[in-house]
């Protein structure tokens, strides 16, 4: 009896669109990487002849850059049209390219834009979740929410920690590396107090330190049973980080700022970080996550995903290493179906591709 199989049909490149967007963020974003009472969205969809269209984000931060990536990424998809649609292919011909602008910056995040939306082509074109189409399954993925607790007033702390709780998580981030470290303990005490001890606390300076002022921080914050401490100092300062990382108890953690899986590899080559969390715009998308996590699972370090929690979702389900998914929602609007959180997991849907459909009125009310 012949058994039928059905084959993976082949996509060819036609074009590819990008709009950008700005959204409104109910918690601005006060950090020391900036202020933003809204954030910059590029909504990446490439089409193929065989009319299937993939879809993906880039979360840029500076809104002036947007014109610049947007057309870095239809020059890497210019040379691509007309033939099979091949993400491995893109990612090396595209490294290969770039090394003449350098491959970091903004040629990284152009290259993991277009990466993200040809995979998903390729995962609704088979009919299965990327997870699936990677070998995987879908399913949960435990989470923490990173929605606020930004560097707020103190007055603002106990309610916004009681909020995150409430949205359905046992663990939540606050930033830290305020301007003393008094006031980094009475923020600290403060969401302890609020939402008890069996909610996890990771912590994030987001690169406010220098590094004698992180080793005089963090030695005096490492007993207060923190999950991990992001950042602390400028995030290519691999060997200050390595000490970082050897003097304390907390964990260090580092990556959401590595571009491509090679810088990747330096980093745990230099024992920089005891745990990472790529940043799909900047690791290289769903291909740059592929070659970075082999090499985290074959360190053993745990993998842990920073922003896009979609596609995070479907990369951290096949990582040897996976750890935990930021859940951030300012995205939500965006998107069709936002993920639904469950129990302090995220739950990967069981839909062809990545899971992101554009709600194309919000696209429409947020576009500049
Ligand atoms: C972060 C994310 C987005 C904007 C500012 C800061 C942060 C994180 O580093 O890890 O969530
Ligand atoms: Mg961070």
């Amino acid at each position: 009896m012949q058994q039928s199989v059905a084959a993976l049909p082949r996509l060819t490149l036609e074009s590819v669109h990008v709009r950008a967007a700005l959204v409104p963020l109910r918690r601005p974003i006060v950090s020391k990487v900036g202020i933003y009472p809204e954030w910059p969205f590029l909504l990446v969809d490439v089409k193929t002849r065989e009319g299937v269209v993939g879809s993906a984000y880039l979360e840029p931060y500076v809104k002036g850059a947007m014109g610049a990536i947007a057309q870095l990424i239809q020059g890497l998809a210019d040379q691509w049209k007309g033939k099979p649609l091949a993400p491995l292919d893109v990612f090396r011909k595209g490294m290969q390219s770039l090394h003449l602008v350098g491959r970091q910056g903004m040629s990284m995040i152009a290259l993991s834009g277009l990466d993200m939306a040809l995979w998903d082509a390729l995962a609704k074109a088979a009919g299965v979740p990327l997870a699936v189409l990677l070998g995987g399954s879908v399913g949960s993925v435990r989470a923490y929410n990173t929605n606020g607790l930004w560097l707020i007033p103190q007055e603002r702390i106990a309610d916004e920690a009681a909020e995150l709780v409430a949205e359905g998580f046992d663990a939540i981030k606050l930033r830290l590396g305020r301007p003393t470290l008094r006031e980094d303990i009475r923020v600290i005490d403060t969401v302890r107090k609020t939402v008890g001890d069996d909610i996890r606390l990771m912590s994030d300076f987001n690169q406010g330190l220098a590094l004698d002022e992180a080793l005089l921080r963090c030695h005096a914050l490492d007993d207060q049973g923190l999950q991990w401490f992001e950042e602390p100092i400028v995030y290519d300062d691999y060997a200050g980080c390595a000490q970082l990382a050897r003097e304390l108890k907390t964990p260090l953690q580092i990556g959401e700022n590595i571009y491509g899986p090679r810088e990747f590899l330096k980093a745990v080559q230099a024992q920089a970080s005891d745990l990472y969390m790529p940043d799909l715009m900047r690791i290289g998308g769903v291909t740059g996550w592929l070659r970075a996590a082999a090499i985290a699972g074959a360190a053993g370090l745990p993998l842990s995903s920073h922003l896009y929690p979609e596609v995070s979702g479907h990369l951290l389900r096949v990582s040897d290493s996976a750890d935990w998914l930021e859940s951030r929602d300012w995205g939500n609007p965006l998107v069709q179906e936002p993920f639904v959180i469950d129990n302090g997991t995220v739950i990967v849907p069981d839909r062809p591709g990545n899971g992101i459909a554009w709600n194309e009125d919000a696209v429409k009310r947020y576009a500049v």
